[in-house]
């Protein structure tokens, strides 16, 4: 199995004191630094970085935060032209003047609340770059999941990065290219796959939602929750 797998840097004090470790290195094509706590992750295509943002003790107040705070619409998606009840909770928070379509509906975002701020700002930090939209998926626990798409809306900025911040149960994350889905695939490209641990960020660089699909698939021995929060840089309503 080609899969990443990332250790809690040695001086994160919520760390096991492992260096980062990448499983199987050769078969997922050597396209990690295994030693450095920011891990670049590379193929065709695709430019991620990986790196823990939030010490242990941190992440765990902002997770019990974000379980108190933070809102979620009704669990409703529209896939295939029809209403459907999605794998997850979901809610967008944001800019006032920003709205965002994903499977056929629009959602306004709810007002900025401190515990977002508060991750948006050590994002600003951290990476240099202002986010004005956030999307956060709430997975109860492993049968929750969400299914290979591409963040490639028409209202992000052209070619701006979608930084993920996860919280809660560590999940399996998987990258496939376009070329590379299911029967009609032309080209046999080595999906990619991550593990997002509790406190992490993942920096999902352009041009990689061109070409890559991402999925959160079910892991049915994964009993706890997840919660996942992508900032986006989104372009009000009038300049799309
Ligand atoms: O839960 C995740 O890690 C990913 C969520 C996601 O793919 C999305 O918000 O588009």
């Amino acid at each position: 199995m080609d899969r990443f797998v990332v250790k809690r840097p040695a001086e994160d004090p919520g760390g096991d004191g492992k260096k980062p470790r990448l499983e199987d290195e050769e078969e997922a094509g050597g396209l990690s630094r295994p030693s450095v706590p920011s891990q670049e992750i590379r193929a065709q295509g695709l430019s991620l970085e990986y790196r823990l943002l939030f010490s242990r003790a941190e992440a765990d107040a902002i997770y019990q935060q974000l379980e108190k705070e933070v809102e979620y619409f009704e669990g409703k998606g529209r896939m295939f032209g029809k209403w459907h009840q999605i794998p997850r909770k979901q809610v967008t928070y944001g800019d006032p003047e920003l709205t965002y379509t994903y499977s056929g509906v629009t959602f306004s975002p709810k007002p900025w609340i401190p515990v977002l701020n508060h991750i948006r700002d050590r994002l600003v930090l951290e990476t240099g770059h202002a986010f004005n939209f956030v999307v956060i998926n709430r997975y109860k626990d492993g049968e929750d999941h969400i299914g290979e798409h591409r963040d490639d809306e028409k209202e992000l900025v052209p070619r701006s990065p979608i930084a993920s911040v996860t919280f809660g149960a560590c999940r399996d994350f998987v990258f496939r290219h376009c070329d590379s889905r299911g029967k009609n695939a032309t080209r046999h490209i080595k999906p990619i796959r991550l593990q997002l641990e509790h406190g992490s960020l993942l920096m999902m660089k352009y041009p990689t939602n061109v070409y890559w699909y991402h999925s959160l698939p079910i892991r049915r021995r994964v009993l706890a929750p997840r919660i996942n929060l992508t900032f986006r840089k989104m372009m009000p309503v009038g300049n799309k």
